[in-house]
């Protein structure tokens, strides 16, 4: 079965995208190339790519982040696989170090509206509501978004400073990101 006749079961998911090590603009490149082929999956959108500065240790380089929303009828769990594998590809160790600098990586911050608790697996995303990196990059996606709790985006951004948050260049931003918003 094609993803186009699977819409009507598909989720509409938003992924964080994170990286300060090793080419990070390099990295969230590859990874939105990555996204874009996704089993059953259509990547519909990705946010600018922003320069952020570390949240936890300061002693490591600022980060890159940006949000894509997808479209998939992968279960929460198939969509976590596919994403962990990307990052392996992309070399990444987990280390014992907490909020270490690190190679790509991938949070699963919502999954439609679904509430999920599990030892793998917290939806939505459990720092999402406090991270600048996060809630801006969203907002661009869909600032009318609201959180399985009732909470909306626009509230969570009335509290969240930016914290020297800032879009780069444009020609950081892949031309596959690009035809993914022409598409969607
Ligand atoms: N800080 C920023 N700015 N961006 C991140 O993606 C990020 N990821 C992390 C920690 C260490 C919490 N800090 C971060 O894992």
């Amino acid at each position: 079965m094609s993803v186009a006749t699977m819409n009507i079961m598909a989720e509409r998911c938003y992924i964080g995208l994170g990286a300060n090590l090793t080419e990070p603009v390099a990295q969230l490149k590859r990874a939105v190339a990555a996204l874009a082929l996704l089993p059953a999956t259509q990547l519909r959108q990705v946010s600018q790519f922003y320069s952020s500065k570390p949240m936890g240790p300061q002693d490591q380089p600022d980060y890159v982040n940006a949000v894509a929303a997808i479209d998939t009828v992968l279960t929460p769990q198939q969509l976590l696989a596919a994403l962990q594998k990307i990052e392996q590809q992309q070399g990444r160790e987990r280390k014992a170090e907490r909020w270490g600098p690190r190679t790509l990586y991938f949070d699963i911050l919502l999954y439609g509206q679904l509430q999920l608790n599990t030892p793998q697996l917290t939806l939505p995303h459990y720092g999402m509501k406090v991270r600048e990196f996060v809630l801006y990059p969203l907002a661009e996606l869909s600032p009318a978004l609201q959180l399985p709790d009732g909470t909306t985006l626009t509230n969570l951004l009335s509290q969240v400073p930016l914290n020297g948050l800032q879009p780069l260049p444009l020609e950081a931003h892949s031309a596959l990101c690009d035809r993914a918003q022409a598409d969607s």
